[in-house]
């Protein structure tokens, strides 16, 4: 039986239930609350000694980061196949999750902290937050949640962050013009990968962001008809996290704005 540490509303987390959804592969729940730190628990630890999620846990191996994770699911449980067949496809569906992994992910973590989770933050007063960051194993990872938390929109991050989203969205408008998928025209964990990030910017309120690159939209109203998305996202809600990141979203909006439209 598969087991799944994941959280309802991780961007990573979504990817990877996307991918069992999609495979229709039956998981053990471990829903880990972010906020109070479950990540950081020594028992969790064992398992990820990253201190994040998601975790998978097949017939006990351990697998960890959720781009291996899905790459692994889809060399264990081949059928029905998310790697493309042809060998540029599939280096075409590998650019997409390497600069996930590298640089979009981050960039995320920059907007949803800085724009919105920071206040679900901010009101644990210093010391709490101090100790969170302390117990964050990666130094990087650390000092750039510090930043976007304490400093919001003025985050040092902040910039580069949606500057980088702007070039996301106009290489995959360039894609998608081409094909009715990322990578090609098989559905493939490109498009697992990159579902829960442009969900993220809806929640945040940043659609404008693919006003005059209409293949986006179109791609993503393709997405959620799948039942894949029902089950990833929809089974998944949080109200609380919904209503959060589209009251602080709809104040930051002009602050995105006037970033990408400065070049
Ligand atoms: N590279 C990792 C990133 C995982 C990650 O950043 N997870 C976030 C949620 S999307 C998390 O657990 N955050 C909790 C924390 O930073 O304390 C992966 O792809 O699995």
């Amino acid at each position: 039986m598969l087991a799944l540490y994941h959280n309802d509303m991780s961007v990573c987390a979504q990817k990877v239930r996307m991918t069992l959804a999609e495979k229709r592969l039956p998981w053990e729940n471990h829903h880990l609350d972010l906020r109070a730190g479950d990540q950081q628990k020594s028992e969790y630890l064992k398992l990820n000694p990253n201190a994040v999620v998601p975790t998978l846990v097949d017939d006990g191996e351990v697998i960890i980061e959720s781009t291996v994770i899905c790459e692994y699911l889809d060399d264990a449980y081949p059928e029905p196949a998310l790697r493309p067949k042809h060998h540029a496809a599939r280096a075409r569906m590998r650019l997409w999750t390497k600069q996930l992994d590298e640089t979009i992910h981050a960039a995320t973590s920059t907007l949803s902290n800085g724009i919105a989770f920071r206040h679900q933050k901010l009101i644990w007063g210093k010391e709490r937050l101090e100790e969170f960051h302390r117990n964050m194993p990666n130094p990087a990872r650390r000092e750039q949640s510090w930043e976007n938390i304490t400093k919001g929109v003025e985050s040092r991050y902040f910039i580069d962050a949606a500057k980088r989203f702007d070039k996301l969205l106009s290489d995959m408008e360039a894609a998608l013009a081409q094909s009715k998928w990322l990578a090609g025209d098989e559905f493939s964990l490109a498009d697992t990968s990159y579902a829960p990030y442009i969900t993220r910017l809806d929640h945040l309120q940043l659609q404008f962001l693919w006003d005059r690159r209409p293949h986006i939209p179109q791609w993503y109203d393709r997405l959620r008809e799948r039942r894949s998305y029902g089950e990833a996202f929809d089974a998944w809600p949080n109200q609380a996290y919904y209503q959060l990141m589209k009251e602080k979203g709809l104040e930051a909006r002009d602050r995105v704005k006037a970033i990408v439209s400065a070049e």
